[in-house]
């Protein structure tokens, strides 16, 4: 009875959408979820990001930080974090955190859809326990579904819409009203058997990134030993047409997904003595670029003024990639601190980024820029002026061939 409710409602669109998380991930599902015509709740603890979203202009699309309003919801999509620890283990809390408010205001027919990145087995193992403390029971008295997401900032290329979704239900019913669901904002929801399935569907997309960027990564040493251009090699790798995914060098590997991800799948597979040695050594590989930045930032540096106390340098960009506003796990923000410890004087300039640790991004001025003995462009956003940077005629490290098809002698290429 309450499924059949509960189709009806997704169907005719009047059923209410909670969004538990209202970042990158749950605004961009709100958003879908409006354009679809539903209306949406998004549930935050920031009072002033709740206040800047109800704007009595935009009725579909309103936040609160009252939990209590998880009860009017129909479906509610958690989309939290799930960063890992220093040592690398899962850091579960703000997912806990978030099903433990769930279920204090779970009610029968709700369909309760997880998207934050988890390893193999953890909707069934987290989610289903702390969800049933109410002694409702997943699967009859309320739904539980998994379906990854799939958001890419700064990605001009696909919208929400036509990025297909995985979607895996705790039972058929929970399945079917998840499909339901998503079929009404997406072209195209694609359901598979199981919770697992679904959750290594995203551990596979992620470690799968990370391994190639490491591949490629190691093979510029090799390349730049026998003075071939990588960025050369992968634009022709390019032309074939099949059986082959481009990915690139640069100072490491940052972001919320492609460094956290796997270790979700490692830590499982470490307390199951499944050795994936590929996949620890990819992200040691990543981690070692920005040792390799730092020791030939200093290279230069000592090349071009000989041993000095201390240096003054300029990073030009600091978010994780190009063109988003966001450092997290950044290997610009290693680099910074590295240059900072070693006594330097660094800065940084970043259009995206105001500032971050107690630094505050630096216009490009002359004054500023006559000061730097290097510049390192460790992120090539696509609003900087590259030409403009080289006017300057400072020595420039560049780690992510921002600087292609310029021949000025003040560039040196980390890959070359
Ligand atoms: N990076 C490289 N070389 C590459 C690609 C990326 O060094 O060839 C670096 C980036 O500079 C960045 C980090 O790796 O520091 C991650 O880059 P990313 O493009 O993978 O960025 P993310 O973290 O935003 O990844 C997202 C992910 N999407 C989701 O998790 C839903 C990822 O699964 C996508 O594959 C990726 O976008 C994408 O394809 O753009």
């Amino acid at each position: 009875m309450e499924s059949k409710a509960l189709s009806e409602k997704i169907s005719r669109k009047t059923a209410n959408i909670g969004i538990v998380g209202i970042g990158y991930v749950g605004s961009a599902l709100a958003h879908a979820c409006i354009l679809a015509g539903f209306q949406v709740l998004g549930f935050t603890r920031d009072a002033d990001k709740a206040r800047r979203i109800n704007n009595p202009k935009k009725r579909r699309f309103t936040a609160t930080t009252n939990l209590s309003r998880l009860r009017t919801c129909d479906i509610i999509c958690i989309c939290v974090p799930t960063p890992i620890y220093e040592d690398k283990t899962p850091d579960l809390r703000p997912l806990e955190e978030s099903l433990t408010n769930v279920s204090a205001y779970l009610r029968a027919g709700q369909l309760i859809i997880i998207e934050s990145s988890v390893g193999v087995g953890m909707t069934r193992s987290i989610a289903v326990p702390l969800l049933e403390r109410t002694k409702l029971v997943c699967g009859k008295d309320f739904f539980l579904a998994y379906s990854p997401e799939r958001v890419d900032p700064g990605n001009r290329s696909f919208s929400f819409r036509d990025i297909p979704k995985v979607v895996a239900g705790f039972d058929d019913m929970s399945k079917e009203l998840a499909v339901t669901f998503y079929q009404k904002i997406i072209a195209l929801a694609v359901p598979v058997s199981s919770l697992e399935t679904a959750e290594m569907t995203k551990l596979l997309e992620n470690t799968f990134r990370l391994v190639n960027i490491s591949l490629i990564n190691e093979l510029t040493e090799y390349t730049k030993a026998r003075g071939i251009d990588i960025w050369e090699v992968i634009a022709a790798a390019k032309t074939k047409p099949f059986g082959f995914l481009a990915h690139y060098p640069g100072p490491g590997v940052g972001g919320h997904c492609i460094p956290v991800d796997p270790h979700y799948l490692l830590s499982d597979a470490r307390a199951r003595n499944i050795p994936l040695t590929l996949v620890e050594d990819a992200g040691k590989i990543n981690d070692r670029q920005v040792e390799k930045v730092i020791a030939r930032a200093l290279e230069i540096l000592k090349e071009r003024n000989g041993q000095k106390d201390a240096y003054e340098v300029l990073l030009i960009g600091v978010a994780y990639k190009r063109d988003v506003p966001d450092m997290r796990e950044s290997p610009a923000l290693r680099i910074l601190e590295s240059f900072h410890k070693q006594g330097f004087t660094v800065s940084y300039h970043d259009p995206h980024i105001p500032s971050v640790n107690g630094f505050a991004s630096q216009a490009l001025s002359s004054e500023v820029m006559q000061r730097q003995d290097l510049l390192v462009i460790t992120t090539d956003h696509s609003a900087i002026d590259y030409s403009q940077l080289l006017a300057f005629d400072r020595p420039i490290l560049d780690t992510r061939n921002a600087l292609r098809g310029f021949t000025n002698p003040n560039i040196y290429r980390i890959f070359l």
